[in-house]
């Protein structure tokens, strides 16, 4: 095998050759496909953003280090001897980095089983000092016109106190495929998919923010202010979002009653659903399923048609927080499509 090393300056497991050594993007599912709660495993968007490293389990280790009382490494061996837990998530990309206002939709709800971090790092003693916890996937090489030697990720420490963040190594009851991230990834329940880090071989516990390619250059937002500073946003928190699933975009449908219906989240919790007909010009409220703390729920709304026309239809989630689904440029603006009544 062509085996390949980068040079981040600390030790790394050794990898195969990283195949394809480029930008992936695999996006299988359009939004009238989410039919399945579970998205099968198949169905699972891919996205890399310089290749897929050929990593063989065997010899794979994570790393615990940083701010922590006693730094460690484990075999992979090791690590899944450890209790499992499985939670289900909904699992978003936050788009494309140079550009985050556009709503690209790559989503999937799956069930991730894998260690809890947080158990794990208070059996390792984690220092006062931590207030970040950096994630490093093996994966190097050129995006955007920039070299990183690795692709490292960032959270707040308070993200572990609420639970569920998982070093998994399972998706939907199976081992978790090359592409998606075999043999370790982070799963962070409520963030979006850029902070769950694949190919993980080293966790770090700091007293600040990392800068780098993909924390502080891109999926860092910048908002203006009303004063006229800037701030900037980590892309962590996953914003309200929602799916109409039924009908598709461009279907047909008869003057009878018609369930519309789709999925919802928000990291803060779906607080309520509406769906408008008329291009957002009146909204009705739509009837939520409970669901998984992490997962999707899925809404619906009846709706008879009252004349032939062309409608435009619409879905808006509010999260517990007030927070609602903008119209338009943002990652998680409505979407919107457009059936005709005949
Ligand atoms: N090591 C590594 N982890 C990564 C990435 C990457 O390029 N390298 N891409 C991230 C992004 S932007 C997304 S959206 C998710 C996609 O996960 P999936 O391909 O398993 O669906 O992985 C994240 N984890
Ligand atoms: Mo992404």
């Amino acid at each position: 095998m062509n085996e390949k090393k980068n040079s981040v300056g600390h030790d790394q497991p050794r990898i195969g050759e990283i195949r394809p050594h480029k930008l992936v993007r695999h996006i299988p599912l359009k939004p009238h496909e989410y039919t399945q709660r579970i998205t099968r495993k198949e169905d699972v968007f891919i996205l890399s953003h310089v290749g897929i490293p050929r990593a063989d389990p065997e010899t794979w280790w994570l790393e615990i280090c940083g701010q922590v009382e006693r730094p460690q490494r484990f075999g992979f061996n090791d690590l899944v001897k450890l209790p499992k837990r499985e939670v289900t998530a909904l699992h978003e990309c936050a788009g494309f980095p140079t550009n985050p206002r556009i709503a690209t939709r790559r989503y999937a709800n799956v069930v991730w089983g894998g260690i809890d971090l947080a158990t794990l790092l208070s059996e390792i003693g984690v220092r006062p000092e931590a207030k970040f916890v950096w994630s490093y996937g093996c994966d190097y090489g050129q995006f955007a016109d920039v070299t990183a030697e690795v692709y490292r990720k960032d959270m707040p420490i308070e993200r572990l106190h609420r639970g569920d963040v998982l070093l998994a190594y399972e998706i939907n009851g199976e081992p978790l495929t090359q592409e998606l991230g075999s043999p370790l990834r982070l799963i962070i329940p409520g963030y979006y998919g850029t902070n769950a880090v694949k190919w993980l071989y080293r966790i770090e516990l700091a007293g600040e923010r990392p800068s780098g390619l993909y924390t502080t250059t891109y999926y860092n937002d910048i908002e203006l202010n009303p004063d006229g500073s800037t701030s900037a946003h980590p892309v962590w928190e996953i914003a309200p979002e929602s799916v109409i699933v039924s009908p598709a975009d461009q279907q047909s449908l008869s003057l009878d009653d018609f369930e519309i219906w789709g999925w919802a989240w928000a990291e803060a919790g779906v607080e309520h659903v509406e769906v408008s007909v008329d291009g957002g010009k009146s909204w009705t409220s739509a009837a939520l399923e409970d669901g998984d703390r992490w997962a999707w729920r899925r809404f619906s709304c009846n709706w008879k048609p009252t004349q032939p026309a062309t409608y435009a239809l619409m879905s808006r989630a509010t999260d517990v927080k007030g927070q609602t689904q903008p119209l338009s440029d943002r990652r998680n603006s409505v979407y919107q499509l457009s059936v005709a009544v005949v």
